[in-house]
């Protein structure tokens, strides 16, 4: 393995990450460019970086996914190494290759690994030889109804039919049973093949209300890989994670070991390096199953941060500038607790709609074991081209319990007008029982949330409205027009507050 220093770090990425990214870059004594669609001309990322490029128009497909452009700006600017983010490329074995015909450094995996993890099937095919235990079903594509009809009737229905190219969620369908498998499956192909122009198709047990318990691991090129514990991400919302937490509460030493060295192992079927993700699913008996190996540095990587004391970005450059890893597993310990919420620009008492708009108010949360990583500031618009997260909440707390009673308390002293949020949800989950003990799956939102649960609870307004009694706050009685609510006017309370 070469050993090149990275002196100049293109990110590949905007928002919170590329900031985040940027930050450990300076830190290391390294300079940074960012790289900006016209959308985010003005947004902090670009301000941080020494240098900025503006690399085309606002859709992603004209800009943040133009390979030849980024080379060309690596090229230009004399760049070392690019470092990918999450989403956009961070996962486009295309663009690692051609990063590396350019002699520049692409921060994460080989392409090839990419290439495996990236396809269902091929993860499951490298990682079997490896002792990792997969979910009972189908060893490749299913060829026909018959094969299907074999395999379902050995492991017993209900069952999952899913694409070979999907992932994330995408491309799945449950079949209860036999009656409907025939049905099941041609349909699974042929939006298989609409989706994702593959209509392969591979079948597993149905795991019925599973945990999703992830482990993060990290690899350098000289052999050594490691796991970095766990996050509990089972609060979603179809298929997108709202909150995260690490430890899992329901892992006992043992399972976590069990976990760390399976995932491990799925690291080492692909020669991985870098920092990467291994999914698993947890039912209820304690048994846990290999889904599939996301090659990124995942948006919930801070709480693996805050309960190890690791920074994952100045690692994985370390890696990829071929270090070692500056530790071995006996090393590593969890310190404490830590749980993160993302703040989505999304209203949800409104069937989580986006909400797009001005950041009329925009103060974050401060104060002990508090981190906030956002993108954005007062007066920002928040562009629609793009992921409508506005920023992550991570709280760090010596225990469980204290981890949670501080983000209750950082979620309310969280101040956003201009447009509604995730946060009434969040703070909703904090106080939930079922959270509270910890007793929840990949359900929880479906079992335990209403929308109505959130009215009057805007501790916001709640307090405004309290003031208000108290006769401490005069009140506009001019009239809120209907359906504008969610715009600013509603937010008139929230301002005057501060
Ligand atoms: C499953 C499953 C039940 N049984 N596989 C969804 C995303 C992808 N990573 C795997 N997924 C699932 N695979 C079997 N055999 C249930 C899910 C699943 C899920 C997994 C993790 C987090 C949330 C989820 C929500 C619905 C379904």
């Amino acid at each position: 393995m070469a050993r090149k220093k990275i002196r100049k770090l293109l990110v590949a990425n905007r928002g919170e990450i590329a900031l985040r990214v940027m930050r450990s870059a300076r830190e290391m004594g390294i300079r940074t460019v960012a790289v900006f669609s016209e959308a985010d001309r003005s947004a902090p990322f670009v301000r941080f970086a020494d240098e900025a490029v503006c690399i085309g128009p606002p859709p992603s497909k004209e800009s943040y996914l133009v390979i030849d452009r980024l080379v060309q700006v690596c090229r230009d600017l004399d760049v070392d190494a690019v470092h990918p983010g999450y989403g956009f490329l961070s996962e486009n074995g295309e663009f690692a290759r051609a990063l590396e015909k350019a002699g520049i450094i692409f921060i994460g995996p080989s392409p090839e690994a990419m290439k495996v993890m990236g396809d269902k099937l091929a993860a499951k095919e490298a990682v079997r030889k490896f002792d990792v235990p997969l979910v009972p079903g189908t060893e490749g594509a299913v060829s026909g109804v018959d094969e299907a009809m074999k395999v379902a009737k050995t492991i017993k229905f209900p069952i999952l039919i899913k694409a070979a190219a999907g992932g994330g969620g995408k491309g799945m369908r449950v079949v209860e049973r036999e009656a409907d498998l025939k049905e099941g499956l041609e349909r699974a192909i042929s939006e298989a093949r609409n989706a994702f122009g593959d209509g392969s198709v591979f079948i597993e047990k149905y795991v019925a209300g599973p945990r999703h318990i992830e482990v993060q691991v990290m690899a350098d090129a000289h052999g050594n890989t490691c796991y970095l514990f766990e996050r509990e991400c089972s609060v979603q919302r179809r298929h997108q994670k709202v909150v995260e937490e690490a430890p899992s509460t329901v892992l006992t030493p043992a399972m976590r070991q069990r976990m760390g060295e399976a995932a491990v192992n799925v690291a080492r079927s692909v020669n991985y390096v870098g920092a990467g993700t291994v999914e698993f699913l947890l039912d209820e008996n304690g048994d846990f199953y290999f889904m599939e190996m996301n090659t990124r540095l995942q948006v919930e990587h801070p709480v693996t941060e805050m309960i190890t004391g690791l920074d994952l970005v100045k690692l994985q450059v370390r890696v990829a500038e071929g270090e070692k890893l500056p530790f071995r597993q006996e090393d590593l310990a969890i310190k404490g607790h830590a749980i993160e919420v993302r703040v989505y620009a999304e209203d949800p008492s409104n069937n989580f709609l986006p909400d797009i708009g001005t950041l009329t108010t925009y103060r974050p949360p401060q104060g002990p074991g508090v981190r906030v990583d956002d993108g954005f500031e007062e007066g920002m618009t928040i562009p629609i081209h793009y992921d409508p997260m506005i920023a992550k909440l991570i709280v760090h707390g010596a225990t469980r319990e204290e981890a949670i009673a501080r983000m209750e308390r950082a979620i309310d002293d969280y101040a956003i007008g201009g447009v509604e949020t995730t946060l009434p949800f969040c703070r909703f989950t904090m106080g939930h029982a079922a959270f509270r003990k910890g007793a929840y799956d990949t359900h929880f939102v479906r079992d335990h949330f209403r929308p109505e649960a959130l009215e009057g609870s805007d501790p916001v307004e709640a307090s405004a409205a309290a003031a208000i009694a108290a006769g401490l706050l005069e009140v506009r009685t001019t009239p809120v027009a209907a359906g504008t609510q969610n715009h600013g006017t509603a937010s008139v309370w929230k301002l005057r507050r501060r």
